[in-house]
């Protein structure tokens, strides 16, 4: 089938195979790729209007006891880690919350300690940012025992994010190194029989094909995670894949658009912690309707892929973040619209 037409039924709502979807994937003329942007924008109009949802971005501890080949702060690399206090955490998000974000998305290495005695610390901390702010609760701590998810949602975090990376098992083994394929994806299944929401989400750039990045896209949006993603791989300094030659984001953008087409209704992430606040636009442009990884500057704070692009210039700040969406037209939700969001997909996640 020609690409056209394989962009204008799924923009008709009817779903295609895995072989058309993995022909979006590998698009690579530019009027085909202008039209494949044009329709994602489309879809994620019509479901979403201008309304942009914006999350804040907390790494409160940089200790981690797994060993992935890609990460910054895998266990081997010699690094200054940090911890922050519940004290810290609190002010961070309540900070966050006075600047207009929609949600504070709480983000750990597998610190050892936070794994202690039933991840007693983990969910202290949960429970005390629950208590101090009312915007939305998103927890990325890496993988958790299952009996820990009901304590979880009882502390109150709205959201559970843990990204499978890759549906190609073998790339898997060899990206997450010492870790199990199943329990990974487990996490979300578990996530969210204890009501909460989830978060799945591809890297690109890893020596995967356009065919995997198919069939990521398609498994992470079956599974029932109303928030999917895609994020350049970024190599990192004193890593295995510290020397591999980095993707531009085009296999991004495409990821993005593909799964904005495939899933209208679902949050997709335009991050800045890959391209900095530079790489914003052309994210929303490709269908996204998040942005993630607003970090406020002076607060020795850290991105993951980008441990310090644009914090300090207070460029990942969330006023810098409200004004760019503004100059482009687009409007980020009230804290209301966003909870009125919140409770929606919850009923909904019931359902299933
Ligand atoms: N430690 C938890 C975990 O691994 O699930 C949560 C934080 S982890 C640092 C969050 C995500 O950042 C990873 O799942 C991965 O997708 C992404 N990430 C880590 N290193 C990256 C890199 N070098 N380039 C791009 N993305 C990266
Ligand atoms: C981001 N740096 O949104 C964050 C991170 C973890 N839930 C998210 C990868 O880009
Ligand atoms: Fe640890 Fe997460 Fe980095 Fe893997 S990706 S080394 S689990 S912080």
């Amino acid at each position: 089938m020609e690409i056209t037409e394989i962009i204008s039924k799924t923009e008709k709502g009817v779903r295609p195979n895995i072989d058309e979807v993995t022909e979006l994937m590998a698009i690579t003329d530019r009027s085909e790729l202008d039209d494949l942007y044009a329709a994602a924008r489309r879809v994620r109009d019509k479901e979403f209007g201008n309304r942009v949802f914006i999350y804040g971005f907390v790494y409160f501890s940089t200790y981690c006891k797994n060993n992935c080949a890609f990460c910054y702060y895998r266990r081997t690399n010699e690094l200054p880690r940090y911890r922050k206090t519940k004290e810290e955490v609190l002010a961070l998000s309540g900070s966050l919350e006075d600047a207009g974000v929609n949600l504070v998305d709480l983000t750990m290495g597998e610190d050892p300690k936070m794994y202690a005695d039933g991840n007693r610390e983990l969910i202290d901390l949960v429970k005390s940012v629950r208590d101090t702010v009312d915007i939305g609760i998103m927890l990325s701590p890496g993988a958790l025992p299952r009996e820990t998810f009901a304590k979880v949602k009882e502390a109150g975090a709205d959201w559970f994010a843990c990204y499978q990376e890759t549906y190609n098992k073998e790339l898997f083994c060899k990206l997450r190194l010492e870790q199990d394929y199943q329990n990974r994806i487990d996490q979300r299944v578990w996530a969210r029989e204890a009501g909460l929401l989830t978060e799945d989400g591809m890297l690109v750039g890893m020596g995967e094909s356009p065919r995997d990045r198919a069939d990521a896209a398609l498994r992470m949006g079956s599974l029932g995670c109303q928030q999917i993603r895609a994020m350049t791989f970024v190599p990192q300094a004193g890593t295995p894949m510290e020397h591999i030659v980095p993707h531009d984001s085009t296999e991004e953008l495409k990821a993005i658009a593909v799964m904005r087409l495939l899933f209208p209704d679902r949050l997709i992430p335009a991050t800045l912690d890959v391209e900095g606040i530079a790489g914003m636009r052309t994210r929303i442009d490709a269908g996204a309707n998040v942005v993630t990884s607003i970090i406020p500057p002076y607060q020795e704070l850290a991105g993951v892929a980008q441990p310090e692009l644009n914090i300090n210039d207070g460029h990942r700040s969330v006023d810098y973040v409200i004004e760019m969406l503004e100059n482009m037209g687009r409007r980020v939700a009230s804290q209301s619209e966003y909870r009125t969001f919140l409770t929606e997909r919850e009923a909904e996640i019931k359902k299933v």
